[in-house]
């Protein structure tokens, strides 16, 4: 058993006891009032999960075991003074709790860099099946079902494996998984984009450098880019569509790529991760229909501002959680103002940061008028020359990998059950609220 496997099983099995105590002896217990309006408008704010990787402050943003972003960038490991975390830290961090050291990292991003190696070649079919016209998205994910035929959970569990153990296959399932996304992307960019030219992984770069490596970019610059776009996504607490996805599938027995492929499902949604691409299209028309890349801040608004009255949504802003600007946009605004500080798209955000709020205040309806992390995360990629919209909400999923799957083997780990809440027809909500 590797040491990360035991020190999991070291921290865990305690925690599993926790977890079946607060059932058995206080399962009684109330943990708050849910309204009507809770259940009609997506279940907000009502504390449903038990997710351990990242909890979200509306105000303050995302801090994952307890660390926020700038925490983050301080304290975990890179390869450079002046670069950017590496994801193999996060993931450390997120399935441990603990900070990790570069020894650490090192042996996460080798285990990695191992484990690549194997892809089944039927995977690899599975894309090629598909017209290049196909979504990324639709590639990616039948790429991931097409190698869950390596499931060890899959096998553990007919194998008549014992329920306390599921965790160590979901755990094997889960590195594996991660492992080979970077290359399953990369081979879909460039089989899309690239006229089927692959590029080899390099055995010898860290997860996300070798990303873009494989995508075709081998400047220190992207590869520093990637690396904080590989953490900054990775995970947004549980109730997420992706997170609650995964875990919902997952709380079936389903394995890790069922699991990660139902995630993945709803990443692709527009209200989601796919929020990103649109957020280009957004843009681009913008720029198209004005017949210039430098707008004044009032053709932004007027731009905006039909968007609103044509009864479309402003992708890049709102959330269902957040009520300040996202801390994910606001570091990747202070990465660009630091690398970027002449780029086209980057001062084209800053014109919309600088009206949309505002339009979006005056409807007296947006909880949230601040941009999320994909009012931006596009034009970052963009101006590092990776310029294919549609690849944008894949580069999150397979970011999104780390959390939601890290928190799959804890949700094995902490023994719990199939998820079944309970559904009511009209007339029950109708009787609720006193209506004839
Ligand atoms: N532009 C226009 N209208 C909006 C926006 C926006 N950006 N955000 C919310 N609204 C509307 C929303 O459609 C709803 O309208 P109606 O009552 O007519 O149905 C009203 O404001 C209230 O919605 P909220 O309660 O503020 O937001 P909700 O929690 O339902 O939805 C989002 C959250 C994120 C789905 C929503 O803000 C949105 O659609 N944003 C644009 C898409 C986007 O950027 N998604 C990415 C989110 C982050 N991610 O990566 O997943
Ligand atoms: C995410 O990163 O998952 C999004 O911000 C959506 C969310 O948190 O609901």
């Amino acid at each position: 058993m590797d040491y990360i496997k035991e020190k999991l099983i070291t921290i865990g099995r305690p925690k599993a006891e926790i977890v079946k105590k607060l059932q058995k002896e206080h399962g009684d217990k109330v943990v708050q009032e849910v309204t009507m309006g809770q259940v009609l408008s997506g279940m907000k704010g009502v504390v449903s999960l038990l997710t351990c990787t990242s909890k979200l402050d509306p105000d303050e943003g995302i801090r994952f075991r307890g660390y926020s972003i700038p925490e983050l960038r301080e304290k975990l490991p890179k390869l450079h003074e002046d670069g950017e975390p590496l994801p193999e830290g996060l993931f450390y961090l997120m399935l441990l709790g603990e900070l990790p050291t570069t020894e650490d990292v090192n042996f996460i991003s080798e285990s990695w860099a191992r484990r690549a190696q194997n892809i089944p070649q039927h995977a690899f079919d599975v894309i090629n099946a598909l017209p290049k016209s196909a979504h990324p998205m639709i590639q990616f994910n039948s790429a991931i079902l097409a190698m869950s035929t390596e499931s060890h959970f899959r096998r553990a569990y007919l194998a008549g494996a014992d329920k306390k153990d599921y965790w160590d296959p979901m755990y094997e399932g889960v590195m594996d998984l991660i492992s080979r996304l970077p290359i399953i992307a990369a081979y879909i960019y460039r089989r899309v984009f690239y006229d089927e030219k692959h590029i080899e992984m390099d055995p010898s770069l860290d997860w996300a450098g070798n990303l873009a490596h494989m995508m075709g970019y081998d400047s220190e610059e992207v590869r520093r880019m990637m690396r904080l776009y590989m953490v900054i996504h990775a995970d947004h607490e549980g109730g997420n569509v992706s997170a609650h996805a995964t875990h919902l599938v997952g709380s079936a027995l389903s394995n890790p790529y069922y699991s990660f492929s139902a995630g993945m499902n709803g990443l692709a949604g527009p209200l989601h991760g796919m929020a990103n691409q649109n957020v280009m299209h957004w843009l681009q028309r913008l720029m198209d229909e004005l017949g210039t890349h430098d707008p004044s801040t009032e053709q932004v608004r007027e731009y905006a501002k039909a968007t609103l009255d044509s009864g479309r949504v402003i992708p890049g802003y709102g959330h269902a959680v957040l009520r300040k600007t996202d801390p994910r946009f606001a570091v990747q605004l202070d990465f660009a103002n630091k690398y970027l500080p002449e780029a086209t798209l980057i001062k084209l955000v800053k014109k919309v940061y600088d009206v949309v709020p505002g339009l979006l205040e005056e409807t007296g309806k947006v909880k949230n008028p601040w941009p999320n992390v994909d009012a931006i995360s596009g034009s970052l990629l963009s101006s590092y020359g990776i310029t294919e919209y549609p690849v944008y909400t894949m580069l999150f999923g397979v970011s999104r990998a780390l959390g939601v799957l890290t928190q799959l083997i804890w949700d094995r780990l902490y023994g719990l059950p199939i998820e079944r809440p309970k559904s009511q027809n009209l007339d029950w909500f109708k009787e609720k609220a006193g209506f004839n």
